[in-house]
């Protein structure tokens, strides 16, 4: 009877403020890139940076703070990684907002991702020695992981995201991909393999389309030269 009770009582805790209203002020807010819309030409053109972010990106986070101001206001700060590991469960005040604030919730959090994890130079000499041993390990080299990982990306259906990611566990590397703007922190029933995402890549067609119209693999051999390893080598430490 006790073990049923402890059972009850940790579902509550895990529903319980998943999702909630930021209170006002507190809504979520588009980031700056961290750099210039033209930083990262020719790669990754200007137009298409500006309309990226200034629309796309502004767009998710204005539509996920739409959806989440009906519900009960929050009691603490609503952290957008809870939120997109949580919207497959969580309690909502009206079940037809799920699907809303698992695209935009996941739209902003990929984003704010894929923007950090570029800068104008790449920094292939800023892996950190931990990244680079568990690439060689899972990979062998820096190379086999980028061919994994740009195939993996080529071959997302549609719209999506492809992921280098850490098992929760093993803390052992893989790489995924997932449709539209899910995440690997999502419920299990949305993604083919749930893991903690250090690197991602957008392949909708509105991350390469004006530049490079149907070109996504020409995008793709662009963008790995763009990679900041010493953030993703920081989203691995966090991870560990
Ligand atoms: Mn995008």
């Amino acid at each position: 009877m006790k073990a049923l009770a402890f059972v009850c009582v940790c579902g509550f805790l895990i529903t319980v403020d998943a999702v909630c209203a930021p209170r006002p002020g507190s809504e979520f807010t588009l980031p700056d890139l961290p750099y210039g819309a033209n930083a990262l030409e020719p790669s990754i053109d200007t137009e298409t940076m500006v309309t990226h972010h200034d629309k796309h990106h502004a767009g998710y986070v204005r539509n996920l703070n739409a959806a989440l101001a009906d519900e009960k206001p929050c009691r603490k700060p609503l952290k957008l990684r809870e939120l997109v590991e949580k919207i497959g469960t969580a309690k909502l005040s009206d079940e037809s907002k799920r699907t809303t604030i698992r695209n935009n919730a996941g739209g902003h959090f990929n984003h704010e991702m894929y923007w950090k994890i570029m800068s104008p130079e790449g920094s292939q000499n800023d892996i950190s020695r931990d990244l680079s041993a568990a690439i060689a390990t899972k990979f062998g080299s820096l190379e086999a992981l980028r061919d994994e990982f740009l195939g993996a990306a080529g071959k997302v259906f549609g719209s999506g995201w492809a992921w280098l990611c850490m098992d929760f566990e093993l803390k052992d590397l893989m790489i995924t991909s997932t449709a539209n703007q899910d995440n690997p922190l999502m419920d299990a029933k949305w993604v083919d393999q749930r893991c903690n995402p250090i690197l991602g890549v957008d392949v909708w067609e509105h991350a390469y389309y004006l530049k490079r119209k149907s070109a996504r693999a020409d995008y793709l051999e662009a963008f790995w030269t763009l990679i900041n390893w010493e953030e993703v080598s920081a989203n691995y430490a966090d991870g560990l």
